[in-house]
């Protein structure tokens, strides 16, 4: 049976990583297995970049949501599958929710018959259950909800950073609150609960509901309307010494969350990721302006030269995005004596885009 699957979810939840470790996993011990990653704006983005630094069998669907180009997927579905894949899972830009009725049902309308789906996935982190228990985060809070009430499957990531009874009050509440939905606890860091989330995928099926969400609710639109996005790769070197790349990049998230903090912002998620030409590579995550940076992966060796992208979704206008990041850059650059070239640059308001 060949299955595709989309994974929903918010911002930072670990859709990338929980694909990038799926995907590994499934192929070691069952077949073989493909990731999308599925952006808005120009090819090249950090996840993509990172599932194949990583060597995941990974693939890109850039400048448009798959929820409106069924062409463009059909054709990477059928090469998938073609090629012997068994499981191919897709993420979903932006904040993803419609994502069930747009890309299952759309794709069902378009090519009847030809594809199974396997339950629709949404991704929850443990801060999206206290969020969601303690009624905090205003619109984001409306968000997280909308996307749980599509999950035919819903996925609780980072359970490494839980106690046993911490998970387990976390499942009860999300089955509890989703009656609907089959859950399952995961980390992708660890590479726990890959096994059953496999079963799940590939034995369960998409109930194809229309889930009752209000699309034009005002407190969505609203918080939709608030994030912007960017997006920035360039090249730095030094010229005649070499530099600690893993300081940079930290200093590079470190200011970056300052200043969007002392602009009244919010940064639900800064991805940093540099590669050298070797095939070294460093990545650092920014959740917020209230979270510890994350580091999921150092360079070994001294730097000299360096290919950066870095891509952010952020609730502030995105000209003060602009010039907070572009001038980070900037000035870090400048104090780890680096020369600095940009080759591709986009800023926009999500809500505009979307
Ligand atoms: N502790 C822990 N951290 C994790 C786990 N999975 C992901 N992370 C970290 O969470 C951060 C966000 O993970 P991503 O996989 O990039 O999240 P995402 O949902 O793809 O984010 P967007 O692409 O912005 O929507 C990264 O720093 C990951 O290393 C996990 O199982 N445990
Ligand atoms: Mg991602």
């Amino acid at each position: 049976m060949k299955k595709f699957a989309v994974f929903s979810g918010f911002l930072g939840s670990g859709k990338t990583s929980t694909m990038m470790a799926l995907t590994h996993y499934y192929t070691q011990h069952h077949g073989k297995a493909a990731m999308i990653t599925n952006d808005l704006g120009s090819k090249g983005f950090a996840d993509h970049r990172l599932a194949l630094l990583r060597g995941c069998n990974a693939s890109e669907i850039a400048e448009e949501c798959i929820c409106f180009c069924h062409d463009v997927l059909a054709e990477r579905l059928n090469a998938s599958f073609n090629d012997g894949v068994e499981l191919v899972v897709s993420d979903i830009p932006g904040f993803g929710v419609g994502a069930q009725e747009h890309v299952y049902h759309g794709m069902e309308a378009d090519y009847p018959g030809c594809y199974a789906f396997a339950p629709f996935t949404v991704l929850a982190e443990p801060r999206t259950v206290t969020f969601l228990r303690e009624k905090q985060g205003g619109d984001l809070s409306h968000i997280l909800h909308a996307q749980l009430l599509e999950a035919d499957l819903i996925v609780l990531n980072k359970c490494d950073v839980l106690t046993d009874s911490e998970r387990e009050e976390a499942i009860t509440f999300l089955r509890a609150s989703y009656p609907l939905s089959q859950v399952i606890a995961v980390s992708a860091l660890r590479g726990d609960g890959l096994e059953e989330l496999s079963r799940a995928l590939m034995q369960g099926e998409a109930s194809m509901r229309h889930p009752d969400i209000d699309y034009e609710d005002a407190d969505l639109q609203h918080a939709m309307g608030e994030l912007s996005e960017y997006y920035l790769q360039y090249h730095a070197s030094v010229c005649c010494n070499d530099f600690d790349g893993n300081a940079y990049l930290l200093e590079l998230a470190k200011r970056i969350q300052a200043e969007v903090k002392a602009s009244d912002g919010e940064i639900p998620h800064l991805k940093l990721l540099a590669w050298a030409p070797e095939g070294d590579y460093g990545k650092v995550d920014l959740l917020g302006t209230d979270r510890p940076l994350e580091v999921p992966h150092t360079f070994a060796q001294p730097c000299t030269d360096l290919a950066v992208v870095l891509n952010a979704t952020a609730a502030c206008p995105h000209q003060t995005l602009d010039g907070i990041i572009t001038g980070t850059v900037d000035a870090v650059s400048r104090q780890f004596q680096l020369e600095w070239v940009a080759f591709r640059k986009e800023c926009f308001d999500l809500g505009e885009e979307e």
